[in-house]
């Protein structure tokens, strides 16, 4: 089974942290409305949706994915890069310890979920703003007991590491060249997103699916044209809080 934990949007989502986008005018309602399709979205996919209910004064709390890496077998529970989201996980952290063994970043160490990107045993984690050298050398220590390797990665110009690189299978990845550098995933198949769609690059994997914002149909092209199913959400308000389709959930298995 495939679960996946999301979080009502908060009303005061147009007070959310922004770092690499410029504050525009917030519909919350509008907001509401393209979260509850996204979940409609993940639920034809096969998922389980939990919704947890809304907190009220945390504005980024919808971002679920920045408060925990979910794996196989176990979740580690992160301390955010940005002070004001440091509360959201606690609620959360009740879900997952009935499916998982927790474990925690603790201070001085910060880590952000969306600077975490797995693909298979490899986990790469961005050297951004959000998630500092303490925080990955704790992710390292914690992952490493479980057979997984920890790579940092710098990325430049993006809040987080799956803002430039997401996997389309274990092979695959999408990549916006000009926030991480290309020749560290060379290993890996790689397809650019399309020039005129910067923020292109963050698909939301569910099974053989993929998820992603409906805003970038030249880079949909291109992976429907490498033979993907993609499904396209209109997720427009949650882009101006700085956040896409990956940042809404988290997706893990459970028996
Ligand atoms: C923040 O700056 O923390 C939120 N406004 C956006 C977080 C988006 N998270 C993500 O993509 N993983």
């Amino acid at each position: 089974m495939l679960i996946a934990i999301t979080r009502e949007v908060s009303p005061r989502l147009a007070a959310c942290e922004l770092s690499f986008v410029e504050r525009e005018p917030i519909d919350v309602e509008r907001a509401l409305a393209q979260h509850h399709e996204y979940q409609r979205v993940l639920t034809t996919l096969g998922c389980e949706v939990r919704v947890l209910d809304t907190q009220l004064d945390m504005p980024d709390s919808v971002f679920v994915e920045d408060v925990a890496v979910v794996l196989d077998e176990v979740a580690v529970m992160t301390r955010p890069g940005a002070p004001s989201r440091r509360d959201e996980g606690a609620s959360i952290a009740e879900v997952l310890r009935r499916y998982r063994p927790l474990r925690a970043i603790e201070a001085p160490g910060t880590l952000d979920g969306g600077d975490v990107l797995c693909i298979g045993r490899s986990v790469y984690v961005g050297e951004s703003a959000r998630s500092n050298a303490t925080g990955i050398a704790q992710l390292r220590a914690i992952l490493n007991e479980f057979g997984y390797t920890v790579i940092g990665m710098p990325t430049h110009g993006c809040l987080h590491l799956k803002s430039a690189v997401t996997a389309l299978d274990n092979e695959t990845v999408l990549l916006q060249p000009a926030w991480v550098e290309r020749a560290r995933f060379e290993h890996y198949r790689i397809i650019e997103v399309d020039t005129a769609e910067e923020h292109a690059a963050n698909v939301l994997r569910i099974g053989a699916a993929l998820v992603m914002p409906a805003c970038f149909p030249r880079t949909r092209q291109r992976l429907l044209d490498a033979g993907y199913d993609v499904t396209a959400v209109d997720v427009s308000e949650l882009q101006k809080a700085e956040g896409a389709v990956t940042c809404c959930s988290l997706v893990f298995t459970a028996a």
